[in-house]
């Protein structure tokens, strides 16, 4: 949430801010701004809304000579929406401008000490402080004013600064927000994350909590805050392109994302499974035999679309490792009387590794001794860093802020987990190993083959459903969490109200919700479960709810219940969610679209949620 770019170099600046922030949108668009030195003084271009119109006003400063600069799109946590609430933000005289993601918590008492002694505050925001006391501490020397006021500081950022008295000289300073920053031939970058540096270099510097940088061209320092130490840190070499996080002719990111699903799905996969065994080999979560053998508990920590991701995982590993799971929701674990220790192993599952929320559960678990592995797609992120394992998803980057891809890739580095873990400990025999294995990658195939059908299937739909003011999402079993799932996709892209249930539940409650008005996707593949949830789509129709059913290819009593079925093909039951996911993405995104949302970037919402 919250996306920042800061650039120090040779090419003009103002295009390098655009791209960066193009490429960070997906991190908020409540409004958009940039700033740059230019003959001695810092000047600032802000506007409400998505960067368009930030592109708009800045359209005729785009060639402007001038090598540094910051850039940001925001998502408010303070102050509304507003223009003048959008960073950059400035210090009394405009000499001093900072960029920001994060909320200062002790902002109130600050402004008010500062406004004693003569600040004026201009904006509602909390980052307006950080200027006001850097200008209070600064006495000739950015970086050690930058330190001073960070010391009085609590809550979490990733700044930039920049003083219009030194016009090649950018300070950058994270705590609990995430911070990359770039290393070319002769400029240095910032970025909230990484697609906004691929256009420019692969070389990056993952900054930790309580490390600052200093940026001039082609040169950099990297030192602690508190002591101002300096540090030495390794530069990774990361293995996406630029054209990884663009459109390649599909309409919106998240269609392109749904149709990559196949080969993400087998990315993850790769190099992990033996396909003609099953066997799975793991090294990278750091846990020998001896300590998987003593796990009796595991916690699987995360949040929303990667929380769905967890509740099937723990139909998965209870009944192919045997050890029993508990799934919390990463923000009310992290303040809950944590019953954990070092004999429950502790999964964080979240797509950027930087979920403020997941992050401090994860915090709280380690700090209890408990080991922590982290299932994770973004190189280098906080999480991956702090987790004692690391199963990345290789899903490439996902841009669309509704997530497609790194759920399904999750879901797969769950599977492999769960095998992994049944592998170890001995409790899953050969044979089924090698049928799960098989189906996995299977699964992935099937996808592939069949999505554009499901596609041309769910867009008949369409047309019936748009205009719904509610939904209701059903499943049993493993795929309950995908109704979940199917309901979350739906609001969050096309605001309509949606819920998922787990079918067996309706008679608890929502039953009362339905009548002639109301649509319900009811996923019923041919599984263990299949009369039981064919039970219950019975009771809807007697209600008269408008069914979609999902289900398996060949079932023709789906088609004796309503007209609007679209099939899947046969999968073991276990790899179902899997697919059945793909179908409600698919409504989700069709729904939205045709209802005129704004698919990539729906309102109020930010990818990589970093702010609790
Ligand atoms: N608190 C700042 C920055 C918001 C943010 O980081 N959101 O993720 C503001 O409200 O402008």
């Amino acid at each position: 949430m919250c996306g920042i770019v800061g650039y120090v170099g040779p090419r003009r600046v103002v295009p390098v801010l655009l791209e960066g922030l193009r490429r960070l949108e997906y991190r908020g668009y409540d409004s958009a701004g940039l700033v740059y030195q230019h003959n001695g003084e810092l000047v600032r271009h802000r506007a409400k809304g998505k960067l368009v119109n930030l592109e708009g006003v800045v359209d005729e400063h785009i060639g402007v000579a001038s090598g540094t600069g910051l850039g940001h799109t925001r998502w408010a946590t303070h102050g509304a929406p507003t223009e003048n609430n959008a960073h950059p933000h400035t210090d009394c005289k405009g000499e001093i401008v900072v960029v920001h993601n994060g909320i200062i918590e002790n902002y109130n008492a600050l402004k008010n000490e500062l406004i004693a002694k003569g600040h004026t505050f201009v904006s509602e925001t909390d980052t307006e402080v950080l200027a006001h006391l850097i200008e209070d501490c600064l006495d000739g020397d950015l970086v050690a004013a930058v330190r001073t006021a960070l010391s009085r500081v609590d809550g979490s950022y990733a700044i930039g600064v920049l003083w219009a008295r030194e016009p090649e000289l950018l300070v950058a300073a994270r705590n609990q927000s995430p911070l990359v920053m770039g290393v070319g031939e002769d400029a240095c970058y910032i970025a909230s994350d990484i697609p906004a540096l691929l256009p420019y270099t692969r070389e990056v510097i993952f900054l930790d909590d309580q490390e600052m940088a200093v940026l001039r061209r082609g040169e950099y320092s990297i030192l602690q805050i508190e002591d101002g130490v300096p540090l030495t840190k390794e530069v990774t070499t990361i293995d996406w392109n630029a054209s990884m996080a663009e459109k390649a002719g599909y309409r919106h990111f998240m269609l392109k994302e749904i149709f990559e699903q196949p080969q993400a799905i087998l990315n993850t996969v790769s190099g992990r499974i033996v396909p003609d065994t099953g066997v799975v080999d793991l090294p990278e979560i750091g846990l020998d035999p001896a300590t998987i053998n003593t796990i009796d508990r595991i916690a699987l920590v995360a949040c929303g679309t990667s929380w769905h991701a967890a509740l099937v995982a723990k139909y998965w590993i209870e009944k192919y490792a045997g050890i029993p799971v508990e799934v919390d929701i990463a923000s009310e674990f992290r303040y809950r009387k944590l019953l954990v220790n070092e004999r429950v192993l502790t999964v964080a599952i979240s797509q950027s590794g930087e979920t403020a929320d997941t992050l401090a559960g994860i915090r709280r678990a380690a700090e209890l001794g408990s080991k922590v592995i982290t299932v994770c797609n973004v190189v280098g992120s906080t999480m991956t860093r702090e987790a004692d394992g690391v199963i990345y998803t290789h899903a490439g980057p996902e841009i669309g802020v509704a997530s497609t891809k790194a759920f399904t890739c999750q879901l797969a580095a769950l599977f492999l987990l769960t095998l992994y873990l049944g592998q170890v400990r001995g409790v899953i025999d050969p044979v089924t190993q090698k049928k799960l294995g098989n189906a996995l990658i299977d699964v992935a195939n099937l996808i592939e083959s069949d999505l554009p059908r499901m596609q041309k299937d769910v867009q008949e739909l369409v047309e019936r459903y748009y205009a719904a003011k509610d939904f209701l999402f059903v499943g049993r079993g493993l795929n309950f969490p995908i109704a979940l799932e199917g309901a979350l996709k739906l609001k969050e892209i096309s605001y309509i109200h949606a819920e998922g249930y787990a079918a067996g539940e309706l008679k608890h409650g929502p039953i009362a919700l339905i009548d002639q008005e109301m649509p319900i996707v009811a996923l019923v593949p041919k599984d263990t479960v299949y009369q039981k949830t064919i039970s219950n789509v019975e009771e809807i129709k007697a209600r008269q709810g408008r069914l979609v059913l999902i289900g398996t290819e060949g079932d023709e009593h789906l088609a004796s219940l309503t007209e609007d079925v679209v099939y899947l093909p046969h999968v073991r039951e276990d790899l179902m969610p899997i697919l059945y996911t793909i179908p409600s993405q698919l409504l989700a995104y069709e729904i939205a679209n045709r209802r005129g949302c704004d698919v990539d970037q729906p309102r109020n919402l930010a990818k990589s949620v970093t702010v609790e």
